[in-house]
């Protein structure tokens, strides 16, 4: 990981005079809404908020449009208001560029040149028509980098603790920050209830809770930090099999099921192999 003493205040010129672009009060609106749930742009406070939004400039793009290419020096970092578009990489010896992913709106793409001063990673096309807001390097890197740095090695710290998560390389639990949400619970709470209808998987960065089932008469399974549970619902399409009932205070991260397939898609076949955890402990 990048230090983030390197990135630190001797980077933030005393002079920077932020860009400044004007627009209307429901243009502001949707550019807040979209970046606070992005977790590079979480860490700002009101005052770094609102250079952000005021440098911010809309962008749009056409169907077929090349946003972004591999290989060019970067100046901008996009977030997604409106539209798709497909991120394509050429990897060294090989002819055919891969696909690596398609963007929604709400996610953002372009920040690895201006966080590690890099050519452009990857290639993004719009494959529908785009709306996004354009953030230009100056004001990235006097305002959001070192928080965005700092956040990143935060979570990276957090998420190499979770076992489920190591067959991912770097860059992709990274990304899973913008679809985690975090939410804590008091010794004795029920985060799941059997027979109710699931949508999230939950990962365990702190705590200890049980897995009970047929009305929390019987203990199934115990959960420690670096666990995750929740999973069967969404493997096996069904309401939760289990009421999951917090024993310590716990700190979750918690992913709706269709962002984890979008973003985990690969791990479910992990996820079905781990499954025979619960059918040997229902056998002792
Ligand atoms: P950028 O400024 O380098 C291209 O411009 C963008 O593509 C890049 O920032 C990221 O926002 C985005 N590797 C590199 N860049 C990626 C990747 C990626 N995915 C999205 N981008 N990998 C795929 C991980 C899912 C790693 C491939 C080895």
């Amino acid at each position: 990981a990048v230090s983030a003493e390197v990135y630190g205040d001797y980077n933030k010129k005393e002079d920077f005079k932020p860009r400044f672009i004007q627009k209307s009060e429901a243009q502001i609106e949707r550019i807040k809404k979209r970046i606070l749930n992005s977790f590079m742009f979480q860490a700002l406070d009101e005052k770094d908020l609102n250079i952000v939004l005021g440098a911010m400039e809309e962008k749009k793009f056409q169907v077929g449009d090349v946003v972004i290419k591999q290989g060019d020096d970067g100046n901008e970092l996009y977030v997604i208001d409106e539209g798709r578009l497909e991120c394509y990489k050429k990897f060294t010896g090989l002819e055919e560029e891969k696909l690596l992913k398609t963007y929604i709106p709400g996610e953002s793409f372009g920040e690895l040149a201006l966080l590690y001063n890099a050519p452009r990673a990857a290639t993004i096309k719009a494959i529908e028509d785009v709306t996004t807001f354009a953030l230009d390097r100056e004001t990235f890197n006097n305002i959001v980098k070192f928080s965005a740095i700092k956040k990143r090695e935060q979570m990276e710290e957090i998420l190499n603790k979770i076992e489920l998560l190591q067959s991912m390389d770097n860059y992709e639990r990274v990304q899973l920050c913008d679809v985690l949400k975090e939410e804590k619970h008091k010794a004795g709470e029920n985060i799941i209830n059997e027979g109710e209808i699931g949508d999230r998987i939950y990962l365990i960065i702190e705590g200890e809770l049980e897995a009970y089932w047929k009305g929390q008469t019987e203990k199934v399974y115990d959960y420690k930090p670096g666990d995750y549970f929740g999973e069967l619902a969404l493997l096996k399409n069904a309401p939760r099999q289990a009421t999951v009932i917090a024993k310590t205070d716990v700190i979750l991260l918690y992913c709706d099921f269709n962002s984890f397939r979008r973003l985990m898609g690969p791990l479910e076949e992990v996820l079905k192999r781990n499954m025979e955890r619960y059918e040997k402990y229902l056998q002792q």
